[in-house]
Parts: structure tokens; C-alpha cells; sequence
């Protein structure tokens, strides 16, 4: 494995061969990469998250965010994931089509991630790349995940900023996850703002954030039109004023203890012979009176 200096070296240069060898390396070997992820001397880079249904626009969005930051001679990495196409890599390509611009652009390095088939799970995937990604020389770190309600990547345990990023025709879906959603979103975005009854939408959003949550947690909530780069700005406010609001606060301390949490419950989960536990258990589990706690007992 090459070390992360020169990992660094290269990213500096536009060169990201040496980096997605190391998020190849990490994907494929959980336990030997945790020598390497320790040795890591990640810089504060916030994580922002963007999530929101499928559609929402988060990856135009995601798109304008870059082009601000490009200009700005800044150097960009963002992290994809689908889980509701595990196989199909339609959303991927839908994805590559709308960040087309930047996927061979030397400031900008882009990964879309399966959402299955990594050891360890998809969230010490994300957790392990994001920390690279803070240790390689970014500027800003995005992370694109379809938020449908049950998110296989919990991305507010992940993120320092959430932005869930809905449609003007979203209402019934919001009331339906009103709770989850209010609790993980930093910032709202209301896209697609160039469709009518948007406005309505916003004051009706707003009105729920009022009922909801107290006014210093209040997320912002913010119109976009991402196709047209308009409210581009007005969210990266947003975002910059949420990052430093939460410097040093309960919220970081909170995000750091799930990551500790996640990364304890993997190390665990590592001593146990998960074939062994799925061989022993097909015979067991028919018994007549089988008790998982008693059987899960003896791997512990
Ligand atoms: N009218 C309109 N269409 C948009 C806007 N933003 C994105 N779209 C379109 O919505 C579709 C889905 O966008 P995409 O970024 O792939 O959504 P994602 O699945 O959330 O990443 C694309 O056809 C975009 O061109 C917007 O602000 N207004
Ligand atoms: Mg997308």
C-alpha cells in the first residue's frame, strides 16, 4: 500500500490513481486496511451529506456545488451511493451523465460506491473513505445517498452537515417521514423550485420545522433550481453557517460517538466466524424450543 503522503502528493497534482487503489485496498481487506486507516492524519474537512428520494435532484445539485467550488481553485471529492439500485447500474450512470463535467476534471474526484458487497457494511465503507478523503487533501467532501425513509447508510451518523433535499410535490412523503426527517436534516432544500406551488411548499415545510423542533435546531430550509445553479449560493450559506454553529458543540460530539460505536460493533462483529455461525446455525435454528439469545450466546 502506498502511503498516504503520496496519496496526497498525487491529488495535489490531479493524479487519483494512487487514491482509488487505496479505496480499492480498504474496500477488499477490512482487517489489513485498519493499519493503514490508523495511521491517518485526516484535516478538519466537514462531511456533507446530501440525501433526499430518488429524482430529488441531488446530484444536479451536487453538479452546481462543484462548479462554484472549482472556480474557486478548490479541490472536491464526492462519494455516491444508491442502495436502492444494488444491482443496476443505471442510477450510477444517470449520475456520471449529470457530473459529466467533472469526472475528468483534475480538481474533482468522484466514486460512486455499490451499495452491497462490502466487508464490514457499506457504513465503514463510507466511514473509512470519508477519513481518507479528509487525509488526502480536500477541500470539500460530499456524500450523495437516496434517502427513502429507511437509508441503508446513516448518513446523518456520518455527515457534519445534512442537507435533505426534497420536490415541491413532496408533501404527503414529508408528512409521512416528517419525524425521521426533522431529525436528521441541517438544511433543507426545496428544488425543482421553478415548478409551481413551490412557495407553498416552502411555508408549509417551514411551518412544520416551527412546530417541531426548538428554534436554535431549526434547519434552515432553502429553495434551489439545481438545473439553473440558482440558490447555489444561498445553500452553501447554509451549510457554512450550520458547520459553524456546531463547532465543538453536542451534535459533533454525537456524530463522533456513533462513528466510535460503528467502528467498535465492526471490530466485534470481526472476531466471529460469520460461515461458521451461518453453518451451525442452519441446523440448529429447525430444533423444536430454539432459542437465538442461547445460541447467539456461544459466539460472543
Ligand atoms: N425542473 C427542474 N428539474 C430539475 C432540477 N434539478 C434537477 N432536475 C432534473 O431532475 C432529474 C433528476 O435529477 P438528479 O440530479 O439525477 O436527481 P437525484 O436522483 O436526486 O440525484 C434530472 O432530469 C434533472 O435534470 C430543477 O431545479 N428543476
Ligand atoms: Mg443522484
Amino acid at each position: 500500500m502506498h502511503s498516504i503522503s503520496d496519496i496526497k502528493q498525487g491529488v495535489a497534482k490531479g493524479d487519483f490513481l494512487l487514491l482509488a487503489k487505496a479505496i480499492s485496498f480498504i474496500e477488499n481487506n477490512v482487517v489489513a486496511a485498519n493499519t493503514f486507516l490508523e495511521a491517518l492524519v485526516p484535516a478538519q474537512v466537514p462531511i456533507m451529506g446530501i440525501t433526499g428520494p430518488p429524482g430529488a435532484g441531488k446530484s444536479t445539485l451536487i453538479n452546481a456545488l462543484i462548479s462554484t467550488w472549482v472556480e474557486e481553485g478548490k479541490k472536491v471529492a464526492v462519494l455516491s451511493v444508491d442502495p436502492s439500485s444494488p444491482f443496476h447500474q443505471g442510477a450510477i450512470l444517470g449520475d456520471r451523465i449529470r457530473m459529466k463535467d467533472w469526472y475528468l476534471h483534475p480538481q474533482v474526484y468522484i466514486r460512486s460506491l455499490a451499495s452491497r458487497g462490502h466487508l464490514g457494511g457499506l457504513n465503514m465503507a463510507m466511514l473509512s473513505m470519508t477519513t481518507l478523503m479528509q487525509s488526502a487533501g480536500f477541500d470539500y467532501i460530499v456524500v450523495e445517498t437516496v434517502g427513502v425513509g429507511q437509508s441503508e447508510v446513516e448518513i446523518a451518523s456520518l455527515a457534519d452537515t445534512t442537507v435533505v433535499v426534497l420536490v415541491p410535490e413532496a408533501g404527503d412523503e414529508v408528512q409521512m417521514m416528517k419525524s425521521g426527517l426533522m431529525e436528521i436534516a441541517n438544511v433543507f432544500v426545496v428544488n425543482k423550485s421553478d415548478r409551481p406551488n413551490a412557495q407553498i411548499f416552502v411555508n408549509h415545510l417551514k411551518q412544520m420545522i416551527a412546530e417541531n423542533t426548538s428554534s436554535q435546531l431549526a434547519p434552515a430550509v432553502v429553495s434551489t433550481i439545481a438545473t439553473e445553479r440558482e440558490g447555489t449560493s444561498d445553500l452553501l450559506k447554509a451549510m457554512e453557517a450550520h458547520q459553524l454553529a456546531m463547532q465543538d458543540g453536542l451534535q459533533k460530539k454525537e456524530m463522533f460517538f456513533n462513528k466510535v460505536v460503528q467502528l467498535i460493533m465492526a471490530s466485534k462483529m470481526n472476531q466471529v466466524d460469520i460461515e461458521k455461525v451461518k453453518i451451525s446455525l442452519a441446523s440448529e435454528c429447525t430444533r423444536p424450543n430454539f432459542n437465538v439469545f442461547k445460541f447467539a450466546q456461544t459466539f460472543y
